[in-house]
């Protein structure tokens, strides 16, 4: 049976990863990191009591800014596959703590790869490195692929090119089967409530049931190649059951606009969205409310404004648009990723609007429960 090693497993591309490689035989460990309440919703699902024997998933406490915990799970666990996954990866939140971003995505990464050459695993353990499209950043080419000149252009897209280096330099100096994905945008119900589709799909979905009135957004022109994760931890795992080590560009090669993921959004809850004005003056208008489609529309009248710019949102420094290039990854590994977006973004809704309603019949029945916004 092999066994794999997975940093940020509480993650949303961690919990789809871990649940793959249960489905194909894997003894999976996971580190968590300490938090004051639980934080491991996404994998609960999986979940096996510590006290049963014999246990496919194991859960150990760690953090990618300590190396002393790094070396003792990797000496305990003896992995054969170690996918790092675990980051501070919100972009914008890179502004505010570039320091610590830079020590759990930069450094962090060297700690891990350090830790596996020093307890001797470096011909053993197989190697997977989150990296990602942000390293394009000011974009030098259109669409981007594996040899695009790299621009980073947040403290968090910088300290995502330092792993990206490291991961090349273990794999040159010691021989080491290690590779970066570099992959795009890639959502799903399980995406973090603050990253934009989830924060489109679950706010419509809030101010459709009376939960919330309007959705603030930042720059709605930012263009993005958007996947499903399922379809990327797939392609994870393929990337490390190839023969030699390389590295790959994962997207769907097609991009469209935030606007436009709002407007499908909408749309999957029966309502038709006119956006007006422009810059920070731009809203979101209901043109027209379908009921016959998801749901009723009791908060709703035709003419609110439901969507609205607020500059809180926009970014020191903008990566504009992303367009990713998988030929390689297409010819090489035969992979074609199998949801669409439009298809991920109705599943999104879906699972939001659920939510919606139960918070709505909890408030109608006097159980107000918050709603958290950001
Ligand atoms: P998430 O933000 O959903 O998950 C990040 C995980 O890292 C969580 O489990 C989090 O723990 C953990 N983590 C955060 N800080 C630390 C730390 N100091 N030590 C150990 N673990 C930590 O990200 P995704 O699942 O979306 O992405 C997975 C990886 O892929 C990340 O590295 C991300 O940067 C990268 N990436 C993501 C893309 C995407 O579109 N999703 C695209 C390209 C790359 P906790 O649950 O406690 O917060
Ligand atoms: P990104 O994802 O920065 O590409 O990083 P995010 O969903 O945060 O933003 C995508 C684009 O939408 C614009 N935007 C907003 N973004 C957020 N979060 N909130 C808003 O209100 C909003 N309004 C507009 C952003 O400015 C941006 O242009 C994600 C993360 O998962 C990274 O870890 C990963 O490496 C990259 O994708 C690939």
């Amino acid at each position: 049976m092999k066994k794999a090693l997975i940093t940020g497993v509480t993650g949303q591309d961690g919990s789809y990863l871990a649940e793959l490689l249960l489905s194909k035989g894997y003894e999976v460990h996971g580190i968590k990191r300490r938090a004051s309440s639980f934080n491991t919703q996404r994998v609960d699902h999986i979940y096996q009591d510590p006290h049963v024997e014999h246990k496919h998933f194991v859960l150990h406490y760690g953090d990618l800014s300590d190396s002393s915990n790094l070396t003792r799970i990797l000496q305990e666990v003896q992995p054969d596959e170690v996918y790092n996954l675990g980051a501070q990866s919100h972009v914008a939140v890179s502004f505010e703590s570039p320091e610590y971003t830079a020590d759990v995505d930069g450094l962090g990464t060297l700690r891990l790869l350090e830790a596996i050459r020093l307890l001797g695993m470096e011909k053993k353990v197989r190697f997977y490195q989150a990296s990602t499209s942000e390293l394009f950043g000011e974009v030098q080419e259109i669409p981007q692929k594996e040899t695009t000149p790299f621009y980073p252009r947040s403290p968090y897209a910088v300290a995502k090119m330092y792993a990206y280096w490291i991961v090349v330099n273990y794999r040159e100096s010691y021989g080491m089967y290690a590779c970066n994905g570099i992959l795009f945008n890639h959502e799903s119900p399980r995406r973090g409530e603050t990253f934009v589709t989830r924060k489109i799909t679950r706010g419509l979905s809030n101010v459709a049931q009376g939960l919330e009135n309007c959705l603030y957004m930042g720059n709605m022109d930012a263009l993005r190649d958007w996947g499903h994760a399922r379809d990327y931890v797939r392609m994870q795992w393929m990337m490390l059951q190839q023969a030699q080590p390389e590295d790959f560009v994962i997207a769907t090669g097609v991009q469209y606009s935030v606007r436009q993921f709002i407007e499908w959004s909408a749309a999957e809850l029966g309502i038709t969205l006119r956006f007006e004005g422009q810059g920070v003056d731009e809203v979101g208008i209901v043109a027209a409310l379908d009921s016959s489609l998801v749901t009723s529309h009791p908060a709703l009248s035709v003419g609110d404004r439901i969507v609205a710019v607020d500059p809180r949102y926009f970014r020191p420094c903008e990566v504009e648009t992303l367009l990713g290039d998988p030929t390689k990854a297409k010819e090489k590994l035969g992979w074609t990723p199998e949801t669409t977006v439009q298809q991920m973004c109705a599943e999104m809704v879906r699972v939001d609007l659920k939510e919606a309603k139960r918070h709505a019949l909890l408030k109608e029945y006097g159980y107000e429960v918050p709603v958290a916004i950001e």
